[in-house]
């Protein structure tokens, strides 16, 4: 079993998203980072940052019988697609260009749509110049990948992987919010919307964005608070 603490944001989605496409059963505890429960220490223990997502892992295949703690998105999609064989090849060419984009959505696309949001929707005070910088980013991003999307199906290559599942949710948040205002940007970039469409009609990725839900954050606030990984046992190396 797999305990999955997350909230309704795009890194989130990634490990819900990869856990739907693996089939394995998970239980969901909604980490309500509006209200600071990524701040509980309770939570530190599992995730030292203080950020969602983050997973616990009851059945690590050390045979130490001990839960393990993985936090980091990309971390996240790289121990489960390592201990199921599954969206990530083993060697060669396949595998460097998987992590290649892998690490490309988590360095820059993940940041910089992030900081585009907190500029436009948060900042307490306005920065023209924050708002451009990192729309522009945004869209440079997006063209990167629309680049690499003009000549491969999916970012690693003829198979979609972890690389993919990382990058959906951010894609289609910053060209969801570039769309507004300039259209004919995004329309401009086909093979990134043709790659929008064919992974977002996958059923596990539809399902995984819906993660958390409705009842399952309200389960976890009834919990009132984040608690140690269920059944007990040190996280902890
Ligand atoms: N690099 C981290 C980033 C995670 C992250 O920024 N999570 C956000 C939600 S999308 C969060 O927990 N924010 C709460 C906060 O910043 O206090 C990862 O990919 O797991």
């Amino acid at each position: 079993m797999i305990d999955l603490y997350t909230w309704s944001t795009p890194n989130g989605r990634k490990a819900s998203i990869m856990l739907e496409e693996l089939a394995v059963p998970y239980r969901v505890t909604a980490v309500d980072i509006g209200k600071g429960e990524q701040h509980h220490s309770e939570f530190r223990q599992l995730s030292p940052n203080g950020k969602i997502p983050a997973i616990v892992d009851h059945e690590p295949d050390d045979g130490s019988g001990q839960p393990r703690r993985i936090f980091e998105s990309g971390n996240i999609l790289m121990y489960l697609a390592e201990k199921t064989g599954k969206f990530l090849p083993a060697g060669g060419q396949g595998r460097t260009e998987v992590m290649g984009w892998l690490f490309f959505q988590m360095a820059h696309l993940g940041p910089m749509v992030g900081q585009w949001h907190w500029f436009k929707n948060a900042a307490p005070e306005k920065s023209e110049l924050g708002i451009k910088r990192y729309r522009e980013e945004t869209l440079r991003l997006l063209e990167v990948m629309n680049g690499r999307l003009a000549e491969a199906p999916y970012l690693g290559g003829k198979d979609y992987s972890i690389a993919d599942i990382a990058s959906y949710a951010w894609a289609r948040t910053g060209s969801d919010e570039l769309a507004k205002e300039d259209a004919q940007a995004i329309a401009n970039l086909k093979p990134l919307l043709d790659w929008l469409s064919r992974v977002g009609e996958r059923p596990a990725v539809e399902q995984g964005m819906e993660i958390p839900t409705p009842e399952q954050k309200q389960e976890s606030a009834e919990r009132a608070a984040v608690k140690g990984p269920a059944g007990g046992g040190s996280v902890l190396p």
